[in-house]
């Protein structure tokens, strides 16, 4: 059984006091749910978050992390640091980090093994850019993204990883891939996976959908079969958008 989940990526936003407010009402005010909730603020909030969230349900992720065990890295921070303080999810590939920080989809495999040797679970995000849409070489795109990233992984590994589909042309843009477009991507994933892997291993990863997530779209795009749920940015940072998204299963 594949889990649905519904992830709030903070980006770059909410101080430590935000953070614990919005935590706060988001627990105050969430309903019970099979659906798996993640929360990623920032790295300095992480562990306020962590001890905010207990007992809670609620996951927390990191947004990033180094693919170095420790060093004269500076600025960076190493998986063990975030496993100490409880941390044990972080998002690897988000569009702005290969965008405005250069990472690679070699690097990200770097990154890939280095979690997973902290057995930490990785949501993976890949998506293809306006221009290659354009081009109607989408499909192409995120196939070399997962085979670059990922597919040196051995099957068991797959447990631990999540995917989430960000055509970078719909991220905070307002513009959203339609749930047709959606589907279709994560059909191709989950078949390709089914290919290289095998289908257990396609069946049971979870494949999300970001790219401008609203209340008011988040319940057709999640109807999608190969949709399981939701990578979600500006609305994940008022906590009754991000709870109505939560509850759009
Ligand atoms: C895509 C998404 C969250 P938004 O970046 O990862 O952000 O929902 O604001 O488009």
């Amino acid at each position: 059984m594949r889990k649905y989940i519904v992830a709030g990526n903070w980006k770059m936003h909410k101080n430590n006091t935000e953070t614990t407010a919005l935590l706060d009402e988001i627990i105050a005010k969430k309903q019970n749910t099979t659906t798996e909730i993640i929360v990623a603020p920032t790295f300095v909030n992480l562990k306020t978050a962590v001890d905010t969230v207990k007992g809670q349900n609620i996951t927390v992720a990191a947004q990033n992390m180094h693919q170095a065990e420790g060093g004269a890295f500076t600025g960076e921070i190493a998986a063990n640091m975030l496993t100490d303080i409880g941390v044990n999810t972080v998002i690897l590939g988000h569009s702005e980090r290969r965008a405005y920080f250069h990472e690679t989809d070699g690097l990200l495999a770097n990154k890939v093994d280095t979690a997973l040797k902290h057995n930490m679970s990785v949501i993976f995000c890949f998506g293809e850019e306006l221009k290659d849409r354009e081009k109607n070489n989408h499909f192409n795109i995120v196939e070399y993204q997962l085979r670059d990233a990922l597919f040196h992984l051995n099957k068991n590994d797959w447990n631990n990883i999540v995917l989430a589909y960000e055509p970078v042309w719909a991220i905070g843009t307002g513009e959203t891939a339609t749930p047709e477009q959606a589907q279709e991507i994560h059909q191709f994933v989950r078949e390709l996976i089914a290919k290289v892997y095998g289908n257990t291993v396609a069946d049971s990863v979870s494949i999300l959908y970001g790219g401008s997530v609203k209340p008011d779209n988040a319940k057709e795009i999640f109807s999608k079969p190969d949709v399981d749920g939701g990578l979600i940015g500006g609305a994940a940072l008022k906590a009754d958008d991000f709870l109505a998204i939560v509850n759009s299963f």
